[in-house]
């Protein structure tokens, strides 16, 4: 048996409202792949529709645990950046890409910090600002329509898309240093919703869209970006990726408004990780 792939995940612990560490680890998990994790804050629930939610702030653990796992000799396949608190946890962020980077490495950044044509409470324009430095060190990027549209200086619409407008953000998306972007939240009716991918190596530009589902449920960001990279670490293609991750993430949204759930508790992924994980066999 060969060893498992291990990506080092960077983000909060919300823990209550299904997003980032809480939906990161068992989604890469059940693809077969070691999840590492290193968490940026511990906070009561997410910051999106509660209110009074705590927030312990872990930057000043950030670099003694990297310390720690450089002093073990840990390697990482891949690093997983989502939700960071502050500019300095952006600046930590890329001092850790940058001890543990080699060739092989893979570095996903997901710029989480807005949706829906918001940023999300706690950030400001300077977090924006930092994000897009962040991406331009990422081998992929996967921000939504609003934080690309934020990190462009773009006007944020809210209309079905034209491709020529996506295909210009695609570009300028790579223009900030990525070679690979994935771009979510894109549409061109009002029934459709999914994403868009470039590589900026062939010039290639795919679109994979789903029928949208009315409503706007907390944490979809998070559950695609673990799929997406679940299935690049079984050595899926980015296409293949992109395809698998729109796939289980519209499921597991379907499951959601199904059974009635409040949207800001998160999706109901937990029934789709078998079918996941089976994909992988
Ligand atoms: O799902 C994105 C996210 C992650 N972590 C925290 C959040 C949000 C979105 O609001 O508040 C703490």
């Amino acid at each position: 048996m060969k060893p498992l792939k291990r990506v080092a995940a960077i983000h909060d612990i919300s823990g209550v409202g299904k997003c980032s560490l809480t939906v990161a680890l068992p989604i890469i998990s059940s693809a077969g792949v070691e999840c590492s994790v290193m968490p940026t804050a511990i906070l009561s629930t997410h910051t999106g529709g509660f209110e009074g939610f705590t927030f312990r702030d872990l930057t000043d653990d950030m670099l003694p645990i990297a310390d720690h796992w450089a002093k073990e000799n840990i390697k990482f396949d891949a690093f997983y950046s989502g939700y960071l608190g502050s500019l300095s946890q952006i600046k930590i962020v890329y001092d850790i890409f940058e001890m543990f980077r080699t060739p092989d490495t893979l570095i996903v950044v997901d710029p989480v910090m807005a949706d829906h044509g918001k940023l999300y409470s706690l950030f400001t324009h300077d977090h924006v600002r930092g994000m897009a430095e962040l991406c331009g060190h990422a081998d992929i990027i996967i921000p939504n329509y609003t934080e690309a549209a934020f990190m462009l200086g773009r006007e944020y619409k809210n209309e079905p898309m034209e491709k020529s407008e996506v295909n210009e953000m695609l570009i300028e998306l790579a223009g900030l240093g990525a070679k690979k972007v994935v771009l979510t939240g894109v549409h061109f009716g009002k029934n459709d919703l999914g994403a868009a991918c470039y590589d900026a190596g062939t010039g290639q530009v795919d679109y994979v869209l789903d029928e949208r589902i009315e409503g706007m449920y907390h944490g979809t960001g998070d559950t695609f970006g673990s799929f997406l990279l679940g299935a690049l670490m079984r050595e899926r293609t980015l296409l293949e990726s992109v395809e698998i991750a729109v796939k289980y993430t519209c499921a597991a949204i379907r499951l959601t408004k199904a059974d009635g759930t409040d949207q800001k508790m998160g999706v109901r992924f937990e029934n789709v990780l078998a079918d996941y994980g089976k994909s992988f066999e």
